[in-house]
């Protein structure tokens, strides 16, 4: 079997959600037997009724019949089935992710769409996918905060299904992809799997970790204007046969990230750079209007703060060619100072009275003041006191 493994469509985020999210399933009909979306189908937990009605009439249209051979799907949940059935069209087989989570007891979206007809929630539940012959078993589990993950995989136990082509979904932080953060590992999913399939991670990448091959489609729209979202959007082909999974690319809003670096410059140089730089980016984008991060970093000329800098006048300009977000992320001289002092200190492992001490020194030579500075112990120490007045005396 084709499968058609998408992700993160966040609906509501803004309209490229609806018309990406759109273009995906749309390649899929010609593709696949069958769709898997591995959570955030929505953006928020509780989206609103405009939104909501936009996502099922996408879905609904998405599940109008085909003329392809029907599949026959059995939803196995605990111990009971539901019995199997066909169906000619492409279904959707989701979980919810981290933006639709609800706490126990009440209803998140995912199980509306189920509800509807519109999805198959596979969450703590077995799906599984005939054709032909041929059985394909899909298993998930919902988003859960990072640090529940691996007591929620125990507390699940799925097992592959004998006879079949196991995939499970999830929608976690990974340690292997990211390496800050509370992320679960690899070795904590469920073992024996074919393929394992997360959501969460924007961008798309396939790996192997433990034994175990997971697949990432990333989002199908930028929500995050971060450098690792410029990659392309889209989602897999896995065909069960060969077990190759090729990248499908979508039509998607081009996002362009784009970082420079200043030292000790003036506010009208940093004005010139962002403007031809932003003149750069509009030649390479072509057709829709693109997202653009400009991230401005460096040193500034003595005397000039982050927030003298003032970018009002280059937004305005190019307010009608591009969605822009500039990040002025300056350095004084005088903080980059200080910054470096406490990271040599830092490097050779230095106490806090030791650091305070050095600061101290530098602060008095620097201010001509040799002679205190050559007393700074005895200095640092009548302050440490509270002594202000017997400091200022040898000052
Ligand atoms: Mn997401």
């Amino acid at each position: 079997m084709k499968i058609a493994v998408m992700s993160d469509f966040h609906f509501g985020y803004n309209d490229d959600a609806l018309t990406q999210a759109g273009d995906a399933l749309r390649k899929a009909r010609g593709l696949a037997d069958f769709v898997i979306a591995a959570g955030d189908l929505f953006d928020s937990r509780i989206p609103r009724q405009e939104v909501v009605n936009d996502s099922v009439r996408l879905l609904k249209d998405h599940n109008r019949r085909t003329n392809v051979d029907s599949l026959k799907i059995t939803v196995l949940e605990g111990d009971g089935g539901d019995g199997e059935k066909a169906v000619d069209r492409i279904p959707v087989i989701a979980i919810y992710g981290t933006h639709e989570r609800r706490t126990k007891g009440l209803v998140n979206a995912v199980q509306v769409l189920d509800s509807a007809g519109l999805v198959l929630n596979a969450h703590a539940r077995t799906i599984v996918v005939e054709k032909g012959g041929e059985r394909v078993a899909v298993q998930g589990m919902g988003g859960v905060p990072e640090e529940q993950a691996a007591e929620h995989l125990r507390l699940l136990s799925q097992k592959p299904l004998a006879g079949a082509f196991n995939i499970f979904v999830f929608h976690q932080s990974l340690k292997e992809v990211i390496s800050v953060g509370e992320g679960m590992s690899a070795s904590e999913l469920p073992p024996g799997f074919d393929v394992y399939v997360d959501g969460h991670i924007h961008w798309a990448q396939e790996l192997k970790s433990q034994g175990k091959r997971i697949l990432l489609p990333g989002s199908t729209v930028v929500t995050q204007m971060k450098e690792s979202e410029t990659g392309p959007k889209g989602f897999y082909l896995l065909d069960t046969a060969s077990g190759e999974a090729s990248f499908v690319k979508i039509e998607s809003r081009q996002f362009f990230f784009s970082e420079i670096a200043f030292e000790n410059a003036s506010p009208s140089e940093v004005e010139r750079k962002a403007r031809e730089k932003l003149a750069e980016i509009l030649v390479q984008a072509g057709g829709r209007v693109p997202l653009v991060k400009l991230k401005l970093r460096g040193t500034l000329e003595k005397g000039i703060q982050a927030q003298n800098i003032d970018l009002g006048g280059v937004e305005k300009d190019f307010a009608e060619r591009m969605a822009l977000a500039i990040d002025k992320e300056f350095a004084s001289e005088e903080l980059r100072e200080k910054i470096e002092l406490l990271r040599r200190l830092r490097d050779e492992k230095k106490s806090v009275r030791e650091m305070g001490l050095a600061v101290l020194k530098k602060k008095l030579s620097e201010a001509g003041n040799g002679g205190a500075a050559l007393k700074a112990e005895e200095l640092f120490e009548l302050l440490a006191e509270g002594e202000v007045g017997k400091a200022l005396e040898i000052v």
